[in-house]
C-alpha cells in the first residue's frame, strides 16, 4: 500500500486544483492510444482510432478520457482509502470489461507525461515524485478486485 507523507499530499492537491479535466484526460487517453496501441481493443466501439491525429482529435476519446480524470479526482480527494474508492471499479474492469491491469499502470505514467507538459516547471522532481506515487496507489487499487 502506497503511504503519502503530508507533503505529498498538498503537492499533489495544490497541482490538481489547476488542472483542466477537459485537456488533460483527453490528452491522456489518447496519447496512451497512440503509443500502446494495442490499449485500442478496448474501445473499439469508439470511431476513427486510425491514426496519432485521428485518436487525439476523436470526441469518445476526449469524452471518456475526462471521464477517466474524473474518477482519477476521487484518488486524490480519497488518498488514504484509494482500495475503498476504487473497489466497484476494479470489479467492473475485472468483470465487465476485462482489461488487463498492467494497462492502469501505463495509464498513469503516460498522465504524468501529460501533467508534465502542461505544467513546464511548476511539475519539480518533488512535484513528479508525489504524482506518481499517486497514480501507481490508483493503479494497485483498481487492480486489488482481480481474480
Ligand atoms: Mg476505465 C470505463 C475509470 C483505466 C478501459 N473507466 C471506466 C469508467 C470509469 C473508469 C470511471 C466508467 C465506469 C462506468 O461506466 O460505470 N479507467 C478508470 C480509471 C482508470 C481507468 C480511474 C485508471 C486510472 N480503463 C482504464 C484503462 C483502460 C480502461 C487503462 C483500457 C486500456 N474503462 C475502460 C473501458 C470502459 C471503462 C473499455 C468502458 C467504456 C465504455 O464503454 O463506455
Amino acid at each position: 500500500m502506497v503511504h503519502m507523507s503530508g507533503e505529498e499530499k498538498s503537492a499533489i492537491t495544490a497541482l490538481w486544483g489547476k488542472v483542466n479535466v477537459d485537456d488533460v484526460g483527453g490528452e491522456a487517453l489518447g496519447r496512451l492510444l497512440v503509443v500502446y496501441p494495442w490499449t485500442q481493443r478496448f474501445f473499439d466501439s469508439f470511431g476513427d482510432l486510425s491514426s496519432a491525429s485521428a485518436v487525439m482529435g476523436n470526441p469518445k476519446v476526449k469524452a471518456h478520457g475526462k471521464k477517466v480524470l474524473m474518477s482519477m479526482a476521487d484518488g486524490v480527494n480519497n488518498m488514504d482509502n484509494l482500495k475503498g474508492t476504487f473497489a466497484k471499479l476494479s470489479e467492473l474492469h475485472c468483470d465487465k470489461l476485462h482489461v488487463d491491469p498492467e494497462n492502469f499502470r501505463l495509464l498513469g505514467n503516460v498522465l504524468v507525461v501529460v501533467l508534465a507538459r502542461h505544467f513546464g516547471k511548476e511539475f519539480t522532481p518533488t512535484v513528479q515524485a508525489a504524482f506518481q506515487k499517486l497514480v501507481a496507489g490508483v493503479a494497485t487499487a483498481l487492480a486489488h478486485k482481480y481474480h
